[in-house]
């Protein structure tokens, strides 16, 4: 190694238990431990998000930036980057963490022409080989970062300038060599400008063709070079674009089908973006499993009070155990993990602040996990929904499944069995106190 150690002072984050009062510890999160057949290790798949944790410097619209981290000191890119990748591999590692996410710019500053950066990207992608040689640290996903450049400001796939597509497309294979170089398990398509701002000058049609023209292209060329991992779409309704394609799980997923994709690409949900749709984390989740298309989860949470991206930590048990529910229903992730995709707040500008925001973030998560097995477990909970549908087991009810019955049918049922019908409880605050008496 011998290079600086930047989080001074904080050891490896271990297992203590509940008991525990130490702030460097988990509570919960005990890699080894199995629940549901597996041990959490393998049912998180933790991974750290490089952007926040490591880039993001705390800007908000009406202000610069708070944090003054100690990796950012050099003016020279290469020297900056690989500052950089020694702080992210030694808190991942603290962290006990398997797992890194990046964009194509996240790990090296975009440079003024493609040949340059992709010099770059060479450079910091050998650099990072060699860490995670040293560390065993894996890549759960790359991505490449289409929207922050200016020249994305009408849409990067979708911009009605055959220029940019292009660009955004040398950008991608960029990406995607540099994903391939380091063994990423996943490659990630969240389309920030992948929609329209008014439709006034766009033609959505179009569009969209163009976008899955483009994922079409990408898998292509993933696939011709030996990738062999899921390709998935991470959805969100608007911001930065006041309409994103990508709206939900059910509209991502149309989409895919629409255009022959959805046996190579599955949905990475994100907390933040289900609840920005007006949807719960629960409901994504539960849409992309229906479909078998449940591949990863970007973890963090909204506020209630806000109508925006503010991507914190998760720290809401109740909502992460009715999340845990879907997921172990859904016999887990295909392919993915779970992603903080989180920022620490704009004033929390302790370098330690990071540590309690992942160790809070994991906690939530694997209480989550334990409080859902419980509940699935639980026989007064697990029969209620079986029973149900109890109707469909049998007789016209299981026909009508099977799809031997027609309207008609139906019409000669109903009016031979005009009082068959008794009205019954769906039992909801039944069922929300089982929830809260596992929590
Ligand atoms: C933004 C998205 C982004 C993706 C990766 O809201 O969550 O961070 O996860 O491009
Ligand atoms: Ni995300
Ligand atoms: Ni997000």
């Amino acid at each position: 190694m011998g290079h600086k150690e930047y989080f001074k002072g904080v050891q490896s984050i271990a297992f203590e238990g509940r008991e525990s009062d130490n702030p460097f510890a988990f509570k919960y999160y005990n890699p080894d431990q199995i629940v549901a057949g597996k041990t959490m290790r393998e049912h998180f798949k933790f991974a750290i998000a490089y952007w926040h944790s490591f880039c993001g410097q705390g800007a908000d619209p009406f202000g610069a930036g708070t944090q003054n981290f100690p990796w950012d000191n050099s003016s020279d890119p290469i020297q900056s980057a690989k500052d950089k990748a020694d702080a992210a591999f030694e808190f991942i590692s603290k962290m006990g963490f398997d797992y890194f996410c990046f964009h194509d710019f996240d790990l090296i500053q975009e440079a003024d022409t493609l040949a340059e950066s992709e010099k770059r990207l060479n450079t910091i992608t050998d650099y990072i080989k060699t860490k995670q040689q040293e560390t065993g640290i894996k890549l759960l996903w790359g991505t490449a970062n289409c929207f922050s450049n200016p020249r994305y400001m009408n849409g990067a796939a979708t911009n009605p300038d055959f220029n940019v597509v292009a660009h955004a497309g040398a950008q991608v294979k960029m990406a995607l060599d540099a994903t391939i170089k380091l063994n990423g398990e996943n490659y990630v398509f969240w389309g920030g400008r992948e929609g329209y701002i008014s439709l006034l000058n766009t033609d959505m049609s179009r569009e969209l063709d163009h976008m899955a023209r483009f994922l079409t292209m990408a898998k292509d060329y993933a696939r011709a070079q030996g990738f062999k991992g899921t390709f998935f779409i991470e959805p969100k309704p608007m911001e930065p674009s006041k309409h994103q394609y990508d709206f939900d799980a059910a509209t991502s997923i149309g989409f895919l089908k629409n255009y022959g994709l959805h046996e190579d690409f599955k949905l990475n949900i994100e907390v933040n973006h289900a609840t920005l749709a007006q949807h719960t984390f629960e409901h994504e989740l539960t849409v992309a499993a229906n479909d078998n298309m449940l591949g990863s989860i970007d973890a963090n949470r909204g506020d209630y009070q806000n109508g925006w991206d503010t991507d914190q930590f998760p720290n809401n048990i109740e909502e992460t155990a009715r999340a845990m529910m879907v997921f172990l229903k859904a016999g887990g992730l295909q392919g993915g993990g779970v992603n903080f995709d989180a920022k620490i707040r704009r004033n929390s500008i302790d370098l330690e602040d990071l540590f309690h925001a992942h160790i809070g973030g994991a906690d939530t998560f694997a209480r989550g996990l334990l409080v859902a097995d419980k509940v699935l477990n639980d026989a007064q909970f697990s029969s209620f929904v079986k029973e149900r549908y109890a109707s469909f087991d049998k007789g016209n009810g299981s026909e009508f499944e099977k799809g031997s019955l027609n309207l008609t049918d139906l019409y000669n049922f109903a009016g031979a069995n005009n009082s068959a019908i008794v009205p019954a409880s769906g039992k909801q605050e039944y069922l929300e106190n089982i929830i809260n008496n596992h929590i």
